[in-house]
């Protein structure tokens, strides 16, 4: 999932596509690196970041949705507001990505009544108080079980799993340790067999292990996109297609080969030394 912010305060972007030309640049391109799916944001979800309004969020992110209807990849909106979602979905996007996994009031209505995909994410507090101190007793149990009533919420409105996504958050009150806590035991969260999607890409949890700012991240940010495939991820939400597809094409080698040799291996070795 390539990453398409039409936003003036983005953190890792600055601004630079806050224009519709260069907006629609940018999807092209990471159209062309070979992204499935573009997400179109309109609102920073920074911490402490302003809020904006409706009427705003439509003027950034209509216009863009609309100029890539037939761009031959499905369109995802990058949103918490119902009316954001509506209009969306009726200018040709067909996923609804929210941060706050729509607990807006309206919003699973409005996904319920529609035959859009739905990203559901984990944060604890919201944007603007989610860093100030973010605390779990079990980070891994209270995301997973987070995730698995918001989806059971869904459910039982008519929302078929399988156009459910699930999305622990990274960023998104949670400090770096909760982070990484997070991405090392992905492949423990119980999600009842749900895809999740890992959204890792520049943040500042990779500024911490590295020293490096937003701008330096991309070789920090493509291994952890890695990781987070190899630990179960089914989408990763990145701003650099390119190096994320060739890094991922390298994983999915190894782990075909990895399979073959698991296939020639005779039954008898296989469980040797498993007890
Ligand atoms: C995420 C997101 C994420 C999902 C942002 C940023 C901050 N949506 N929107 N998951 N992050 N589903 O890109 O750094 O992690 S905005």
């Amino acid at each position: 999932m390539g990453i398409v912010n039409v936003t003036p305060d983005s953190f890792s972007d600055g601004g630079a596509f806050f224009d519709l030309h260069m907006a629609l640049v940018q999807a092209r391109r990471l159209i062309d690196e070979g992204a499935d799916i573009v997400d179109v944001g309109g609102e920073s979800t920074r911490p402490g970041a302003p809020e904006v309004c409706v009427d705003e969020e439509l003027r950034r992110v209509l216009p863009l949705i609309e100029a890539l209807h037939d761009c031959g990849v499905p369109i995802c909106v990058d949103t918490s507001k119902p009316a954001v979602m509506r209009a969306a979905l009726a200018a040709g996007a067909c996923i609804v990505n929210d941060v706050l996994a729509l607990r807006q009031p309206g919003a699973v209505e409005l996904v319920a009544q529609s035959d859009c995909g739905v990203v559901l994410m984990h944060m604890q507090g919201t944007p603007r108080t989610m860093q100030q101190s973010p605390r779990y007793d079990d980070v891994l149990g209270e995301v997973g079980s987070f995730l698995r009533e918001r989806r059971s919420t869904l459910c039982a409105r008519g929302v078929a799993t399988a156009r459910i996504v699930l999305d622990p958050g990274f960023g998104f009150g949670k400090t770096a340790a909760h982070n990484w806590t997070l991405l090392a035991r992905l492949a423990e969260l119980d999600l009842a067999g749900a895809p999740i999607l890992a959204g890792v890409s520049r943040k500042s949890m990779l500024g911490q292990a590295t020293g490096r700012p937003v701008t330096e991240r991309l070789a920090a940010s493509v291994t952890a996109a890695v990781i987070a495939v190899q630990h179960g991820a089914r989408i990763v939400r990145v701003h650099d297609v390119a190096a994320t597809r060739d890094a991922l094409a390298v994983l999915g080698a190894v782990s075909d080969a990895m399979a073959e040799a698991a296939d020639r291996t005779p039954p008898n070795r296989k469980t040797e030394g498993t007890g």
